[in-house]
């Protein structure tokens, strides 16, 4: 059977829910981020030498990064569901935002992250007040500006149709789940209404909501 090496409060959440969403059977295989440094436990490198979640076992195939296994599973268990018709336009904005979420939005999420976190990790005292001026001297001048260019794209792009694709619900809005949940939980900007709605409309999902119960709950690091 099918199994998903599943870090909690990541982004296998999102495999999760593709497999529910398509009624797919498969065998969730737990990990748990060190509650310190949040990374992943040593044991997930004997699955995939980088030991990041989502990492899936299918057969003789074993595959790391979100995209590439969403991509694997429509072709080998999708039957032509949650991806728009090959060669048509709105293909083409599937494709660019199943990478763009990855490539271009976690980017600055994950910046925002590591210079939250960066004060309050290991900082002699004295040093401090320097660490936490550079922090926020980052996010203020860099950071905040960049989220806050791609969340007014979001919220442009949302103006156009419900789903990040078109009309209809697919698998790039399970992709852009994720930096939509990070930049709620961790921009410290305001959401737009239509970002909100985004939210709102895929947790409303039953299948998001089966995924919720199989990972353990999700609460992203904010
Ligand atoms: N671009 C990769 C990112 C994978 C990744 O960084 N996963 C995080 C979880 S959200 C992880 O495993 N973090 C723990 C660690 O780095 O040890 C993907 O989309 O699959």
């Amino acid at each position: 059977m099918l199994q998903v090496h599943h870090l909690n409060n990541s982004r296998s959440q999102r495999v999760l829910w593709l497999l529910e969403e398509l009624g797919c059977p498969y065998e969730l295989i737990p990990y748990q981020r060190d509650p310190k440094t949040l990374l992943a436990p040593a044991q997930l490198r004997r699955v995939h030498p980088l030991g990041k979640s989502p990492v899936i076992t299918d057969g003789a195939h074993t595959l790391a990064e979100s995209g590439a296994i969403i991509e694997y599973l429509l072709d080998t268990y999708g039957a032509g569901r949650l991806r728009p018709p090959a060669g048509t336009a709105a293909r083409l904005r599937y494709t660019y935002w199943l990478h763009y979420a990855e490539g271009s939005a976690m980017p600055p999420l994950l910046l925002k992250l590591v210079f939250q976190y960066l004060p309050r990790g290991p900082v002699p005292a004295l040093l401090r007040p320097l660490v936490r001026a550079i922090a926020a001297g980052a996010q203020k001048s860099y950071i905040d500006p960049q989220l806050a260019l791609h969340m007014d794209y979001w919220e442009a792009e949302l103006g156009g149709s419900a789903w990040f694709a078109g009309a209809d619900f697919s698998a790039a809005d399970i992709q852009m789940s994720f930096p939509a949940e990070a930049a709620a939980a961790r921009s410290g900007l305001p959401l737009g209404e239509r970002l909100r709605g985004f939210l709102e409309r895929i947790h409303a999902r039953p299948a998001y909501q089966r995924a919720l119960s199989a990972g353990g709950g999700f609460n992203l690091p904010g």
